[in-house]
């Protein structure tokens, strides 16, 4: 498995001939609320990669805003751009371009779209699933749903309800000053045995430390990014204060990142979103490193459209990734899919993967065009 990584980087790109960038917007069916944004479509870069007959293709996963994290389309498409495709020239191997992606700092979402890409295009071409590509079996996909910010709890507890009818293996409800304590004491109350979580996206300070230790009696599987949002300190220091385990999403962009937050005690559980720690390799990495500490992760999502879920579902196929995920079904977020297979839930509460080489998803030209904003020919 360590092998299969080790020879990936070892081969040469090849000669890139086509490279095409998307921008699409879709609507999603009801907006999707956090603590800090509210988004009522998926805006997102799409790249291309062609070879010959083959391509590839990446999602970046930033939003159009720097509401959640700092890179947004704009940011992410000026570095995807200038500074990352110019760097895939046809003798370098894949350990060399990654390598020198890193003298880029920071921008990890641009860089998971490029290497996304490049990832699917040699899975495709050696007609290969990515999970075997990158050295992993297939088995289908354990999957939790995260439930946005709601405007009411009785439409919170009917959503809660219709995902624990779907069959999903556990439930992460946004929470926010003025809707967090009574209305997870709600949901706990109607549904006791449910593996439920919450995500704050950083809407607490460590002032509000009573309010993050009233959760502790409603036995949460775990509190996601209660503080800030590039914060390791103060979720040391809150987390020995806490029964309940934290979990880091926004503060964790890098192996390096991980290997702070777990010396400092800041969580006990991870959530790897590849595309924010700079794509599959990394994701992969930081997924080990939390092995060796006991650490489990989990894939978060970003709302992504069929091609960036895809991707979260190969993920998951790694190790360590015990936890269910935030990979739901495409249907409630969308009215249709770029892509087919859409993600769609089993009745057991699993996904399975896209079968096929690459990502086994395939855009549709019609759709991708109908919700292109715009379109560029880079190549
Ligand atoms: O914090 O995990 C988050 C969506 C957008 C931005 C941040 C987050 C989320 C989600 C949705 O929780 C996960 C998904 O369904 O893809
Ligand atoms: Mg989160």
């Amino acid at each position: 498995m360590a092998d299969a990584l080790a020879s990936l980087l070892q081969e040469t790109i090849g000669p890139v001939d086509r490279i095409d960038l998307h921008l699409v917007r879709l609507p999603y069916l009801e907006p999707f609320g956090i603590s800090v944004a509210s988004w009522d479509a998926k805006e997102a870069i799409l790249l291309r990669l062609g070879q010959g007959e083959a391509w590839g293709w990446g999602e970046c996963v930033s939003d159009p805003d720097p509401f959640y994290d700092p890179e947004t389309n704009g940011t992410a498409r000026h570095i995807i751009l200038e500074f990352l495709l110019p760097e895939l020239l046809p003798g370098r191997t894949l350990g060399d371009v990654l390598a020198r992606f890193r003298r880029v700092r920071g921008n990890p979402m641009a860089k998971a779209t490029v290497e996304n890409a490049l990832l699917d295009l040699f899975a495709r071409r050696k007609g290969l699933p990515l999970h075997a590509l990158l050295g992993f079996e297939a088995r289908p996909v354990l999957s939790g749903i995260s439930i946005g910010i709601q405007d009411s709890l009785p439409v919170l507890l009917a959503k809660v309800a219709e995902a624990v009818e779907q069959g999903y293996h556990r439930v992460k409800m946004k929470i926010m000053p003025g809707k967090d304590v009574a209305w997870v004491a709600a949901v706990r109350e109607r549904f006791p045995d449910l593996p439920l979580m919450v995500d704050a996206n950083s809407a607490y300070r460590l002032e509000h430390l009573p309010l993050l230790q009233e959760l502790d009696r409603f036995h949460l599987t775990m509190i996601e990014q209660p503080l800030g949002h590039d914060d390791i300190h103060q979720h040391s220091r809150l987390q020995p204060l806490l029964g309940t385990p934290l979990c880091l999403d926004e503060s964790i962009h890098s192996l390096e990142d991980a290997e702070a937050a777990l010396d400092l005690g800041a969580c006990r559980v991870v959530n790897i979103k590849q595309g924010r720690v700079g794509g599959l390799l990394e994701a992969i990495r930081i997924a080990r490193f939390c092995a060796t500490r006991g650490v489990p992760v989990w894939s978060g999502g970003m709302d992504e459209t069929g091609l960036g879920r895809a991707v979260n579902l190969h993920l998951q196929t790694a190790d360590n990734f015990v936890i269910p995920g935030d990979t739901s079904e495409t249907r409630r977020y969308f009215r249709e899919d770029i892509v087919d297979p859409p993600v769609v839930l089993r009745p057991d509460g699993f996904i399975d993967l896209p079968p096929g080489p690459g990502t086994g998803v395939r855009v549709d030209p019609e759709r991708l065009a109908r919700y292109t904003l715009e379109y560029r020919r880079i190549l």
